[in-house]
């Protein structure tokens, strides 16, 4: 099967369920869903990085391929795809069935919660009732498997107190974080009944260079450096456009937050962490930052509290001042219901997982300015 990544054309074949079966040796087993998206394909790294293990990677049929994520391991024999849908409980119990994997960590799902207004149902259908197939089939087939599902911080929605640790409510404002407050009840139901190694993490926002481009860190990570190869170029461009910049979020590092899921996976008794940065930021922060590492000087002005995102004085001598509009404000991107403050509190993961995230938030925006500067030749 030939398909293209950004540098180059690589070949990656998906395994049926039978050829995966016959590579498993004497290794561990590990499957990872959602691979072709941020968190998995830095999950396999990881693993592969940091076990020996044999890992399956559960990837959906597409008519056009979106491995950008994973081309890097085309050749790497530890690590294969499997045809695996979350809508599919039939394919589902026969990947357990046949691999019996040691663990199974499931990071695939409906994850834009703007889109979950438009697809409430196709939302709690993948994270939630596909949770059950996964559930159900390592109850029936490998009860000993370690089981993660991806928990948020959406899940606490209307927050009740701030910082938001392990004990908050679930107050959830859109039928994505409803998907996954209802995916955490099922996963803690089935633990206690069926005696499994399940667990759901709590996991606040976290991005990186292979961050999906519609979240709006890429967003504006990725409309910063068109800008700045425009500025550079000398050629006129069009703003940003974003919706509520007042949110707040606590941003972390994808690639920090993998060590922790596995090191929830791997102790004594099957525990819940949050796992975040512990700061919060605003979307107008955030876009302070990103342009601040491409050397562009901005500030927020206009007539109503940051309705535009401007070159300041200075810049704007330098540049036609129409085009000094750097970030503008759609309504189209307000949400139905929003999520206005999250800022959470890792201190339990930190202390009693030994968990340490490296990556700073400015240092994390940089990153990725520098990752989409890089991708378009600057
Ligand atoms: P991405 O959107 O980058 O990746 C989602 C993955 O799920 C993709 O590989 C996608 O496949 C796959 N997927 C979607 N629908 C299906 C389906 N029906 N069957 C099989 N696979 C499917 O998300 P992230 O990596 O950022 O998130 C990973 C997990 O963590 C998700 O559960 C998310 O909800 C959760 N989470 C993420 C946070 C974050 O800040 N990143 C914070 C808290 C929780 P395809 O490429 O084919 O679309
Ligand atoms: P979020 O991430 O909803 O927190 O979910 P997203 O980046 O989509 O939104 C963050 C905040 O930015 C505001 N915003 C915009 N958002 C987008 N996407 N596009 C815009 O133009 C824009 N303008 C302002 C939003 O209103 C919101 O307040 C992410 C996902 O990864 C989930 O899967 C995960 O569970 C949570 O983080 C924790």
């Amino acid at each position: 099967m030939v398909f293209t990544t950004k540098d180059k054309e690589v070949t990656m074949d998906i395994l049926n369920i039978t050829d995966a079966k016959n590579l498993i040796g004497t290794n561990k087993v590990v499957f990872v869903t959602g691979v072709t998206g941020q968190d998995g394909s830095f999950m396999v790294d990881y693993l592969l990085k940091n076990t020996d293990y044999l890992i399956f990677g559960g990837a959906r049929r597409l008519s056009i391929k979106n491995h950008e994520n994973i081309g890097h391991l085309e050749n790497n024999s530890r690590f294969h795809l499997v045809n695996f849908d979350l809508s599919d409980a039939h394919s589902i119990n026969k990947i357990v069935e046949l691999l019996k994997p040691d663990y199974f960590i499931n990071l695939a799902a409906q994850t834009f919660v703007g889109s979950s207004w438009d697809f409430p149902a196709q939302t709690w259908e993948c994270n939630t009732t596909g949770l059950i197939h996964i559930l159900e089939a390592i109850k029936q087939h490998k009860p000993s498997c370690r089981f993660y599902n991806a928990g948020s911080s959406e899940e606490y929605g209307n927050v009740a107190y701030t910082p938001q640790d392990e004990n908050h409510p679930l107050r959830p404002r859109s039928p994505y974080g409803a998907s996954k407050a209802g995916a955490r009840l099922l996963v803690k139901v089935y633990r206690e009944s069926y005696n499994l190694y399940a667990i759901q993490g709590l996991l606040f926002n976290h991005e990186g260079t292979r961050r999906g481009e519609e979240f709006v860190t890429r967003k504006i990570t990725k409309g910063v450096a068109r800008i700045k190869k425009a500025i550079l170029e000398g050629k006129s461009f069009e703003p940003i456009e974003l919706g509520n910049v007042k949110a707040r979020r606590d941003w972390s590092d994808a690639e920090d937050f993998v060590d922790g899921i596995w090191k929830m996976l791997n102790q004594d008794k099957p525990l819940e962490y949050v796992l975040s940065s512990n700061q919060t930021n605003t979307i107008a922060e955030f876009v302070y930052y990103a342009f601040k590492a491409a050397d562009i000087q901005g500030g927020w002005h206009g007539e109503a509290e940051l309705s535009e995102f401007s070159i300041t004085t200075q810049d704007a001598l330098r540049y036609d001042p129409v085009a000094s509009v750097l970030v503008k404000i759609n309504p189209k991107f307000y949400r139905p219901a929003e999520v206005d403050l999250l800022l959470g509190d890792s201190t339990k993961a930190r202390n009693e997982l030994k968990w340490t995230p490296k990556t700073s938030f400015e240092q994390l925006v940089e990153k990725m300015v520098k990752n989409d500067l890089k991708q378009i030749g600057l």
